[in-house]
């Protein structure tokens, strides 16, 4: 809360480093913005670092370097950015309106590199991309470099990629056309060969500061019991004893939560996190305009817990948060935080993350596309739908990264699901070790004691396509169909940012090849990284009878009704009780423009009485925008996978 004194710290802190700071500018208009992008934002800040390291006997003088870090990058802001910060409004979340339609890609597997990436723009704009999560690009070490969330360096592109004026570039072309570029912004560790950490193994102890290292293994045999496991596969330890960095024992123990080339970085140390704001800032000024928050639950480590999630962390992105409002106040966050949904909402706030990941969604829409029941799907969006206002999800189907069941045991209980054993079914269903199953996955982090594991696969092999084909199954197949272009329906129609893992929309299946890649093989999530298939794509295009042009079409078709229905603006959305187990529905947007959409799980047709689903939008009669068909008759019918979207008539 801030408090009258914050305010008093503000005007303190203008008294003691106004001059210096508004030294970094040279135009006169823009230092006076940035004093009073100072005067609104400073409380916030000075209250978020007061907390962290009020304690600390150097305070301001970290404060002070932090302070300038805004400056210098205020003052460099290119002046198509700065136009840009004046048209955005920092209290709406235009990422939620109906027109916006987000899509990820990996630059070489979509399309070689930058230029690459812009050559596809007329191709993004066909699909109706407005944002473009372009996966890590960043410099990262050879060899492993877990699809480049080992970064080497923030301010250099992987060279096969292209460079940071190509990126700059990319970025300019994107916003012309209508598109923000999103990048990920790997804030929890650094490539174990960044600079930070080759002066580190040298023995600068200032450096050795900016990450988590010990001598021996007194401190981390005390944090250790506390710790989950990332990426159990190696071993369950959450420290890598480095003979490269100098020690006194010859070498140290480092805090590496994910790979073992993953170096935590240590936040406890205000300089590293001013050296990260900077490069933050330097990201934002290359025209990125929403950056992904990587791996936040895990920013600070307290002994004793379990280090995620902790309030410090907050205090962290609240000042990445403010930092960005005083240099790039455009720059939207979004959060990446896979974990319990209480934990995950809390990290989507105005003044932490803008927008978020919806991993409950997404994993319950899994659960009831396998029971062919939406009961625990119903249950979230109903308990755990609201944000903030000024916040939005981002709804998404599938990622890069692995699908874990990440929903709360508590609600499960409520419902009368027993939370493990159902786990362990959702994991043989998507692994195809269920009989009856038509989900093609693999497991990823498999443990083999407890047989506990998460779910890689495309979107269609998940859906049941892959098997349908192998079985040459004509009416599966068209069920397959249905499903995919149904679930992207969900998410589009749901409320919030709706985002399409590209090769989704064609329909692309598993690419079975990463285990021939020595860089690949040992990390399943490959399996649903492949590379862009054009030649399908064009397929999806021409040929009209083909699985990937039936997806394409029904997908473009949904998108449209998207972007031509107010209603299906914003974040808000209200559940509509249906008496089937099988559906899920729910109200979009108000009078004229309300929408009942209705998505099925159920593995046959299902009945919706036309008198509950009237009454829901308050109408007389009702058209479905999906089939374009009048509803005539008390019965609505929605196939097996299905979905409708009514509107009053
Ligand atoms: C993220 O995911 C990225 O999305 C992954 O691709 C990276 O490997 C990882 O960070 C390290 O940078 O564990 O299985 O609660 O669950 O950050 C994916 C958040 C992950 C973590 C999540 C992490």
């Amino acid at each position: 809360m801030i408090q009258d004194w914050h305010r008093t710290a503000t005007e303190t802190a203008w008294k003691r480093f106004g001059a210096s700071l508004s030294s970094s500018f040279t135009s006169k208009k823009a230092a006076a913005a940035f004093e009073a992008r100072f005067r609104a934002h400073g409380p916030r800040l000075i209250d978020a670092m007061y907390q962290l390291y009020g304690w600390q006997h150097d305070f301001y003088w970290h404060l002070e370097a932090l302070l300038k870090v805004a400056a210098d990058a205020a003052a460099t802001r290119p002046a198509d950015l700065v136009k840009l910060d004046e048209s955005r409004d920092r209290n709406k979340i235009w990422l939620a309106d109906n027109s916006q339609l987000g899509a990820i890609a990996y630059v070489d597997r979509f399309a070689g590199d930058l230029n690459g990436v812009a050559k596809k723009i007329p191709y993004l704009k066909e699909l109706g991309v407005t944002y473009l999560h372009l996966m890590p690009l960043f410099a990262v070490p050879d060899g492993p470099n877990d699809g480049g969330y080992a970064v080497t360096s923030y301010r250099d592109v992987r060279s096969d990629l292209g460079s940071m004026t190509d990126l700059q570039g990319l970025a300019r072309n994107l916003r012309k056309a209508g598109i923000s570029l999103v990048v990920d912004f790997i804030l929890n560790h650094t490539a174990d060969n960044h600079a930070w950490a080759e002066a580190a193994k040298a023995g600068d102890p200032a450096f050795q500061d900016f990450f988590w290292m010990f001598d021996d293994r007194t401190i981390p045999n005390r944090y250790q019991p506390n710790l989950r496991a990332i990426f159990p596969d190696r071993g369950g330890d959450s420290f890598t004893w480095r003979t490269d960095v100098k020690g006194e024992n010859g070498g140290k123990w480092v805090w590496t939560t994910f790979y073992t080339f993953q170096w935590d970085l240590n936040y406890r140390n205000p300089a590293l996190l001013t050296a990260m704001c900077g490069e933050m800032l330097f990201l934002a000024n290359q025209g990125i305009e929403v950056l992904r928050m990587d791996a936040v639950p895990f920013l600070w480590k307290e002994l004793g817990t379990t280090c995620e999630n902790r309030p410090e962390g907050h205090l962290v992105m609240q000042v990445y948060n403010a930092m960005a409002a005083l240099a790039a106040p455009s720059l939207v966050f979004k959060s990446e935080a896979i974990v319990h949904p209480d934990d995950v909402a809390k990290w989507v706030t105005p003044e932490e993350c803008q927008i978020s990941y919806n991993p409950l969604i997404m994993a319950l829409t899994w659960d009831a596309v396998a029971t062919g029941k939406a009961l625990m799907l119903r249950d979230a969006l109903t308990n755990r739908w609201r944000l903030p206002v000024g916040t939005s999800w981002v709804n998404y189907l599938r990622c890069h990264d692995d699908i874990g069941w990440g929903f709360a045991n508590e609600d499960a209980v409520r419902l009368g699901i027993e939370p493990e054993a159902h786990r362990t079914f959702l994991n043989a269903w998507y692994t195809n070790r269920f009989s009856g199953s038509t989900a093609r996955g693999l497991p990823f982090q498999e443990n083999e004691e407890t047989g506990d594991c998460r779910i890689c696969g495309m979107l269609a092999s998940l859906s049941g396509l892959e098997a349908a084909l192998e079985g040459e199954n004509d009416s599966e197949i068209e069920t397959a169909i249905r499903r995919v272009v149904s679930l992207h329906g969900f998410i589009l129609f749901m409320g919030g940012l709706p985002l399409i893992y590209l090769g989704d929309e064609i329909g692309m299946l598993n690419d079975y090849d990463f285990a021939d890649d020595p860089d690949h093989a040992m990390d399943q999530r490959w399996l649903h990284r492949p590379r862009y298939d054009w030649a399908r794509n064009a397929s999806a295009k021409t040929s009209r009878t083909s699985p990937e042009a039936r997806v394409f079409t029904g997908l473009k078709a949904l998108v449209a009704i998207r972007k031509e229905n107010a209603g299906l603006a914003g974040p808000d959305l209200d559940v509509v009780p249906l008496p089937h187990d099988g559906v899920v529905a729910f109200r979009r947007g108000s009078g004229v423009e309300a929408r009942l959409v209705i998505v099925s799980f159920a593995r046959d047709a299902v009945a919706v009485p036309a008198s509950l689903a009237a009454a829901a939008l308050g109408a007389a009669g009702l058209r479905d925008l999906v089939t374009q068909e009048v509803i005539a008759g008390p019965i609505i019918t929605i196939p097996s996978a299905g979905i409708a979207c009514l509107a009053a008539v």
